[in-house]
């Protein structure tokens, strides 16, 4: 039987009538998810990049500037060989002009899954053996708390994948804040695969126990999987006063475990003072808090009642709380409260990080040891945040702050991508846009024309996992399974290993990066290799079982698990790893850093772009996680559509301020604000908070040909501010955001975004 695998779940693979292929749910899927039957379309869609293509004004170009016009420019494509020679030509003089360092190959993004084809292992093998490169260090999930959380709570890694297992929040929570909600549509994913998706049971089964969930949050649908949840709507990037106020009302009723803050907290007096506003003679209560959230004092009273009368309260904050301005804070925050309240460390209670962010938060399935694709070592040791890309290109040789380092900006030459969109990722695009221009050779792999593909040099076109064998391999996931080659390679595509293969053998190192082993044999040797780690009882099948059958299920061990129950339980024996070996409500070395954007102790900071004081553009932009797709993946399949109109991104409008605007639902408005602008229909809905609006993330995008319309396919990021959410952790700040939406008057633009750019099909290119 042949099964393929992604991060949106495992599929079985069937002929169908009229494609070629059909995928089919994978039975031990208890909720599989739909997304994946969007590469059957999009596979073969005019999209696909067939062949090595070279932009035009970058090939007959003399100077090292090569007429820039990345992104309207045509291309020319050209054969394996004419790309290779090319390709290694290039980097070659980029390396002996300006050294390694000027490579930049960071090279975020989610790529497929399969453990051996991981397009950003390739590309750093590759670019290690030849020197190095400029790498970029955290994510565009939750940088902020990759950096704050060391300092205040131990390697935030660790608290993600040991994080309260669902079943002892089943058994054992009496009340569940979820700050975010727990969004159902994101536990679809897990990096790496999923073999079968349970955030829904999990939830279900919590709810049948009688666990009262609270979703606090802009938008009712991120918890809504039963009619009457309770909604709490607060105003985006508010959380923080909310937490605090918490925190003060309840530590002023004397309801803090002292127990708890004594034996387990450093910094709880010098916290307290901000709280009591004896730094700055405001009091952090809920009548303060009221002011800065929106919600009234009343409801936040009651959440006080409700925590006050609950046995067991599991604070539960989203991934992307970490994702605006001050991104650091609501997590110090919430740890703060979790502390005061003192349940970190029991079953069910204390505080959880990104519930259903994605499918493994939350399961307790043994960590089954996995290996990689070595990588070699980077010979440079440049490096920066990773969001801080637009400003590493305008700025090359400027100093800035990141984590109590002093850094300075590398000059880049050559940009390599593998596996990631920044014109998906990334935020204030047009900004993005400009840097782009400046570096002298931008290359890419890429499967399919999306704006990265359009906006390189030197495109090379990479197979899907449907064309390749692999397995699929999540440390976090039980379900292991055989990626069965679909189809064959779609044009003259190759896989990422195959590239690099080519491109090692014109620097003479092809036998270093393949290790004289074929793709085969590699696949079989992390098989091995993983298999060698399992505990005994643990072992794989037989290699060539496990291929016949097509998967494998890793045993699950049934203890529930409890975050940081060791530490709770002794924590002399179980320090932290923090400086004091317990948490820090106020931290000395963040203090030390003498940071204005992020002091030494949980703090609410108002934003510029805050509905509290919003002037010019009245209402806040937030651009979740699509339903229908992972980020840009697949925007160009047909399931993608669920979450459009006409092709359309949609944006979710409340009633109220459409009427104010006088907008229709099915309207197509343009969203604006300094940075840009985009199109995108009208969904009218209650279920929004006033002032608050929402177009998914992964719209292609697609400028207008006037160049008026930033994107007239609706891609959030042409609006998003690109600012670091401190100088601590530098992280991206996408959820602070503040847009106006009017009627488009004009005809609404076709979408041009999956049309591929003009092509010269030259066979034989002089070069
Ligand atoms: N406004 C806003 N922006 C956001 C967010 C948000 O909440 N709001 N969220 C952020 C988050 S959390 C993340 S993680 C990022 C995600 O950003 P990315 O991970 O960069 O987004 P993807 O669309 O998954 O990009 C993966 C790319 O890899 C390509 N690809 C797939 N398989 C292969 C392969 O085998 N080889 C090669 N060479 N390429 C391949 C795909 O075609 C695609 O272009 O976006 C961030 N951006
Ligand atoms: N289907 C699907 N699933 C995905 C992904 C995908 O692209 N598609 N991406 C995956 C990735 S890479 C990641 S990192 C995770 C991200 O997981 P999350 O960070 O949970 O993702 P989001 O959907 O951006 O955010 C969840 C909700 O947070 C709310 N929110 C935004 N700002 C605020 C705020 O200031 N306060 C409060 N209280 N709520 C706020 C929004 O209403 C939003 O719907 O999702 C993963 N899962
Ligand atoms: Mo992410």
């Amino acid at each position: 039987m042949k099964f393929t695998a992604a991060h949106w779940g495992t599929y079985k693979v069937s002929k169908g009538k009229e494609k070629n292929f059909k995928l089919l749910p994978f039975a031990p899927d208890k909720d599989p998810s739909d997304i994946g039957r969007g590469i059957e379309s999009a596979v073969a869609s005019s999209a696909r990049i067939h062949k090595p293509a070279i932009r035009k004004g970058w090939l007959y170009s003399t100077n090292n500037q090569k007429s820039v016009k990345r992104g309207k420019d045509e291309f020319v494509e050209v054969s394996w060989e004419e790309a290779f020679e090319l390709v290694s030509t290039e980097i070659k003089r980029v390396i002996s002009t300006y050294g390694n360092e000027s490579i930049y190959a960071g090279s975020y993004g989610w790529a497929s899954a399969g453990r051996f084809h991981h397009a950003q292992s390739h590309l750093r093998r590759f670019l290690n053996l030849i020197g190095g490169y400029t790498y970029s260090k955290n994510t565009y999930s939750y940088a902020a708390a990759e950096v704050i959380i060391p300092h205040v709570l131990g390697n935030f890694y660790n608290f993600l994948f040991d994080t309260t297992s669902w079943d002892s929040i089943v058994d054992n929570t009496s009340l569940f804040l979820a700050f975010g909600g727990v969004p159902l549509k994101n536990g679809q994913i897990n990096q790496g695969g999923v073999g079968s998706h349970n955030q829904r049971d999990y939830l279900n089964k919590a709810l049948a126990n009688g666990v009262k969930f609270i979703n606090i949050s802009p938008l009712k649908s991120d918890l809504d999987i039963v009619d009457d949840m309770e909604w709490v709507p607060l105003r985006p990037n508010s959380d923080v006063a909310l937490m605090l106020a918490l925190c003060y009302e309840i530590n002023k009723a004397g309801a803090t475990n002292r127990d708890f803050i004594n034996k387990y907290t450093v910094g709880f007096e010098k916290f307290t003072e901000y709280l009591n506003g004896n730094t700055d003679g405001v009091a952090k209560n809920a009548d303060w808090a009221s002011q800065i959230t929106g919600i009234s004092l009343e409801g936040i009273f009651e959440l006080i009642e409700k925590i006050k009368k609950s046995k067991k309260t599991m604070i539960s904050v989203s991934w992307s709380l970490t994702r605006q301005s001050h991104g650091e804070q609501p997590y110090w925050a919430a740890i703060a409260l979790a502390s005061i309240i003192g349940d970190i460390g029991k079953p069910g209670g204390g505080i959880g990080f990104g519930y259903s962010a994605m499918n493994s938060i939350g399961n307790h399935y043994e960590k089954i040891p996995a290996v990689s694709l070595p990588q070699g070592k980077n010979a440079v040791k440049n490096f920066i945040p990773v969001a801080r890309i637009s400003e590493m290109l305008e700025s090359p040789g400027t100093c800035f702050d990141y984590n109590g380092l002093k850094l300075t900006y590398p000059d880049i030459k050559l940009i390599y991508w593998a596996g990631g969109n920044p014109f998906h990722h990334h935020q204030d695009l047009n900004r993005m846009i400009k840097a782009w221009q400046l570096p002298e050779t931008i290359i890419s792999n890429e499967w399919c024309w999306n704006a990265l593909a359009k906006h390189s040099d030197i495109v090379l076109p990479v197979t899907t996992p449907l064309e390749r064998e692999d397995i699929a391999l999540a440390p976090r996931d039980p379900y292991m399974v055989f990626m069965s080659k679909v189809i064959e390679p779609v044009g003259e595509s190759k896989s990422d290993f195959e590239i690099f293969s080519g491109l090692a053998e014109k620097f003479d190192l092809k036998n270093d990066y393949t290790d004289n082993k074929t793709e085969k044999e590699w696949i079989r040797w992390i098989y091995d290799e993983s298999n060698a780690l399992q505990e005994n009882n643990h072992k794989f099948p037989d290699f060539d079982v496990f291929k016949k059958k097509g998967w494998y299920k890793n045993p699950e061990p049934l203890n529930q698990q409890i975050l940081l129950k060791q530490f709770i339980e002794s924590p002399e024996k179980n320090p932290l790893d923090t400086p004091s070996g317990k948490i820090e409500l106020f931290s000395k070395q963040i203090d030390s850093f003498q940071y204005s954007d992020c002091v030494g102790y949980p703090k609410w900071y108002e934003d510029k772009e805050y509905l509290g004081s919003a002037t010019k553009y009245k209402l806040h932009l937030l651009s979740n996680q699509p339903k229908f797709k992972l980020h840009s993946q697949l925007d160009n399949g047909e399931v993608a559509n669920g979450e459009k109109s006409d092709g359309r991104a949609i944006i979710e409008v409340n009633r109220n301020d459409a009427n104010a605007r006088d907008l229709l639902d099915k309207m197509v408005v343009k969203v604006f604000n300094d940075r840009g602008s985009c199109l995108a229909v009208i969904k009218i809905s209650e279920d929004i908070m006033q002032g608050v609006v929402n177009i998914p993330t992964g719209a292609w995008l697609d400028p207008s040909k006037s160049g008026d319309i930033s994107c007239v396919h609706g891609n959030p990021n042409v609006l998003t501010q690109d600012v670091g959410t401190s100088q601590l952790a530098q992280g991206p700040s996408a959820h602070t955001c503040l847009v106006e939406i009017e009627q488009f008057q004009e005809e609404a633009p076709k979408i041009t975004a999956f049309d591929p750019p003009e092509i010269r099909h030259i066979s034989k290119q002089k070069i």
